[in-house]
């Protein structure tokens, strides 16, 4: 049997790990004893954080066939926990003037993405007789708001992907988990969003008084994957006190 000493570290790979919720989780899974594969399109800033946590950063555009499937090369047989953050919102018109490509767009990032890295990674997962997979879904996935129905449609997408890949996989040793975080104040999630425009981004936090930050996501999130083996916590919904419902903020000044 392998002592502590000798055991080989447990894995990780995390999406979208450039900045955001998918930095601080690379960070909280590395100080927590994984090895953490950084996957993201921005070489400087995964290469940055991989030498930061002792991980390994792989350049990966999830919406990519061919660069999932070097991903999961470079994985390798076997892993412990997939954490699928990569996502995001552009744009926030009424859908009486929808852009057509701002709607694939969050459906191929949020959803095609997530089933494409989970697909290649699952062997590995399966291997490890213990795997996890994490989605980092939205509250945008449980309810509508005004504007929001591209972003809404593909993060209730990502929650059910969740949900059914949890049936499919009853019999398997993987678990399968979702956390959905309501309003996170991060470098980039809204002016994204609003396409580079910082006052519209700063509007969405204004007079908030603590909005989420990413690093309290990233904490809900290794507290999820280090529940033992045979705990699923299927779904966690994750807001900031401020935030009662999508509607209800409470904002001062
Ligand atoms: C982010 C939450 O409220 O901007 O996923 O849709 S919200």
């Amino acid at each position: 049997m392998s002592t502590p000493e000798t055991a080989a570290p447990r894995t990780a790979v995390v999406t979208g790990a450039s900045s955001g919720i998918g930095a601080a989780t690379a960070r909280t899974l590395a100080a927590a004893g994984y090895h953490v594969f950084c996957a993201a399109r921005r070489v400087e800033r995964i290469e940055e954080l991989a030498a930061e946590i002792g991980g390994t950063a792989v350049v990966c555009d999830v919406t990519d066939a061919a660069s999932v499937a070097a991903l999961a090369e470079r994985v390798g047989p076997r892993l412990d926990a997939l954490v699928n953050n990569a996502g995001g919102a552009f744009g926030m018109r009424p859908v009486a003037e929808a852009d057509t490509e701002e709607w694939r767009r969050m459906y191929d990032i949020n959803v095609i993405g997530l089933m494409q890295v989970t697909r290649a990674l699952l062997p590995a997962l399966i291997a490890s007789g213990a795997g996890a997979i994490l989605n980092v879904g939205s509250t945008a996935g449980r309810t509508a708001y005004e504007g929001g129905a591209g972003y809404t449609a593909a993060k209730h997408g990502t929650k059910v992907v969740t949900e059914t890949l949890r049936l499919e996989l009853f019999d398997q040793p993987v678990r399968v988990m979702e956390i959905a975080p309501g309003m996170v104040r991060t470098e980039e999630f809204s002016l994204v969003r609003f396409d580079g425009d910082q006052d519209r981004a700063d509007a969405v936090y204004a007079g908030v008084p603590e909005p989420l930050v990413a690093e309290d996501v990233a904490d809900a999130i290794g507290w999820m994957l280090t529940r033992p083996a045979h705990v699923n916590v299927d779904e966690l919904v994750i807001r900031p006190r401020a935030q009662a419902a999508q509607h209800k903020v409470h904002r001062v000044g």
